[in-house]
């Protein structure tokens, strides 16, 4: 799907701002910032917690000057189940709380016209979601109070709070997360672009539109000057000498695929690079890429997971610092403006389904497939033409030692399917969780595996020298493997601020000495392909024992303050440079 642009064809209006929110039926309207999570903009429990469906409406007028026009209304992404209303009257559903979808206005809102524009969303986790939530005795945190004789055995209490646990470690920020935005194009329009750029400077491509007219192709350099032109639909066209599109330090080129159709017209950004795995290197335009990031989440204060361009690009700056090269989207797709930055940046980017929380064994009986194939074709047709993008991740730490067949036969026709609709043909993973790995059939079948361990946090807690042990015996097996690894998460809570002369679980020094172990390990090995600790920032989460104010592994505080282990790393990876 394209993002919405204004250019000479195409007029997009923004619909952020304050909106009338109510939070359940006959609650009182409240004003309510578009975009943005709705938990976090009122002091009050009900709104943090609440699970259900609440309710957004704004007035939404078609400027008269946008008659003739294809009208278009697109959500941006609503978390989790959207329903959208035109005064009163149904006009839109959406399932899924991390892509975009849009609806076309003519016939329903003529231009010069004003009407109710509602938006019914629905937070509501279980095991039919994604992200999913917990409906027995699985929750993230805790037991679900088995000493409550009340309550049937597995099975949890029946309150608002009690429906929506996570089966997953970050808070469930719920509302219009991202923009809401009416655009217009021409009657006759480009529906979708497809970019396959080579190193030699070929650019494969597709345009998909609708109506009649002639297709022309330009590839504009990033001075704008026209380098290569065709017409039709599909075809092959040659940039001269091309620039590649390099990973950060390196300069991230970026060409401009202009397509015109008719009257209408789209610019779609654009990198030639090549993405390769060869035995055990990961490689990009040829050059042995390792991955040196930390993993993050969208997630601030005020905003919950709600877009944030400042914060985005502030995090990029300090990637920058940090002289990281990457990140995964944990555990979601980003809104689309992370992306286009990257993509500015030179930010390599692993772009992960919502598909975490799948760590009941039982998740195999549930009927989730063709919904999760559905979320990553979706993913997948948004974030195609993206450089940044280098890997698709299935999901995020499922069950895949207790039932190996079972996680092999869910997951592989994923794998399958990923190269299938991807045009680039871009390597797979499946994030492994910490698990008898010898018996794990899937993930170490992924063209580059990436696994999260907390030798030293959550196992041998506080021991880092038999943690060093037990993960050298680790990759002693995945050495065996011949395949490229990745650490793609590890990590220990740290309280900003908390100091001990002796290295002592959750004060900053201990958080730098855990880093500096695995360091060891991992540089004694040539097939780790990258490491990317956990988390960038400290992030919200559900209330638990184990979670004083959140997650607290980040190397950021929330206010991305950086804690002893962020300097750490700036020092370690400046030397990769
Ligand atoms: C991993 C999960 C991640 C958690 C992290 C942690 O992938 O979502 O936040 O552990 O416990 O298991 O901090």
């Amino acid at each position: 799907m394209l993002y919405p642009q204004a250019n000479a064809a195409r007029t997009v209006i923004d619909l952020s701002g304050v909106w009338d929110f109510r939070l359940r039926e006959n609650a009182p309207w409240k004003s309510i910032a578009v975009p943005a999570s709705y938990n976090d903009q009122c002091p009050d429990a009900a709104f943090r917690d609440y699970a259900g469906i609440s309710w957004y409406r704004r007035k939404l007028t078609i400027p008269a000057v946008l008659k003739g026009q294809r009208l278009v209304l697109r959500f941006d992404a609503v978390a989790h189940n959207a329903r959208v209303l035109l005064n009163g009257r149904e006009i839109a559903r959406h399932r899924g709380g991390f892509l975009p979808f849009e609806v076309e206005l003519n016939g329903l809102l003529a231009p010069g016209e004003t009407a109710e524009l509602a938006v019914e969303v629905d937070n509501r986790i279980n095991h039919s979601t994604l992200p999913i939530g917990a409906e027995g005795a699985t929750a993230f945190f805790g037991s679900d109070n088995p000493g409550i004789p009340s309550v049937e055995a597995g099975k949890r209490i029946q309150t608002e709070k009690g429906i929506n646990r996570p089966a997953f470690d970050f808070f469930n920020y719920t509302g219009i997360n991202r923009p809401v935005r009416l655009y217009a194009t021409p009657r006759a329009y480009i529906r979708d672009v497809t970019l396959a750029p080579a190193l030699n400077g070929e650019v494969r491509y597709w345009v998909d539109t609708e109506g009649e007219g002639q297709i022309r192709v330009t590839i504009l350099d990033a001075e704008g000057r026209a380098v290569a032109e065709s017409a039709g639909a599909e075809g092959t066209l040659r940039v001269p000498e091309p620039h590649l599109w390099e990973p950060y330090p390196g300069t991230p080129y970026l060409y401009t695929a202009r397509v015109a159709f008719g009257d209408d017209l789209y610019e779609e950004p654009f990198g030639i690079r090549e993405v390769k795995i060869e035995g055990t290197k990961f490689y990009i335009n040829g050059k042995p890429f390792y991955f040196h990031g930390p993993c993050k989440h969208e997630d601030s204060p005020f905003h919950g997971r709600g877009m944030d361009q400042c914060l985005n690009v502030t995090d990029i700056h300090l990637y920058h610092w940090l002289h990281a090269n990457c990140f995964r989207t944990s555990h979601y797709p980003y809104a689309e403006e992370m992306y286009r930055l990257c993509d500015r940046e030179g930010i390599v980017i692993v772009d992960e389904t919502p598909a975490v929380g799948m760590w009941a064994d039982e998740h195999y009986g549930w009927d989730l497939h063709d919904y999760h194939a559905q979320v990553l074709r979706d993913m997948i047709a948004r974030d195609k033409n993206h450089p940044c993008v280098v890997v698709w991740s299935l999901g995020n730490e499922p069950s895949t030692d207790v039932y190996p067949d079972k996680a092999w036969d869910y997951w592989r026709p994923l794998y399958e399917k990923a190269h299938l609709w991807d045009p680039q043909n871009r390597p797979v993973t499946l994030v492994g969780c910490q698990n008898i790995y010898e018996k794990d059939r899937i993930v170490p079948s992924m063209d580059i595996v990436f696994i999260n361990r907390y030798y030293g946090w959550y196992n041998l807690s506080g021991d880092l020298e038999t943690a060093q042990y037990a993960f050298r015996m680790e990759l002693d097996w995945w050495e065996k493997q011949g395949k490229p690894v990745v650490l793609s998460e590890y990590g220990a809570d740290t309280l900003a601020g908390m100091h001990s002369a002796t290295a002592e679980m959750f004060t900053e020094e201990f958080q730098l000495e855990f880093y500096r172990a695995m360091s060891e390990c991992l540089d004694e090995r040539d097939f780790i392909a990258g490491e990317m600790p956990w988390n960038f920032a400290d992030f919200a989460t559900c209330q638990g024992p184990m979670r004083p104010g959140g997650n607290r592994k980040g190397l950021f505080t929330r206010d991305r303050k950086p804690k002893l282990a962020a300097h750490y790393f700036k020092d370690r990876w400046a030397k990769r440079e």
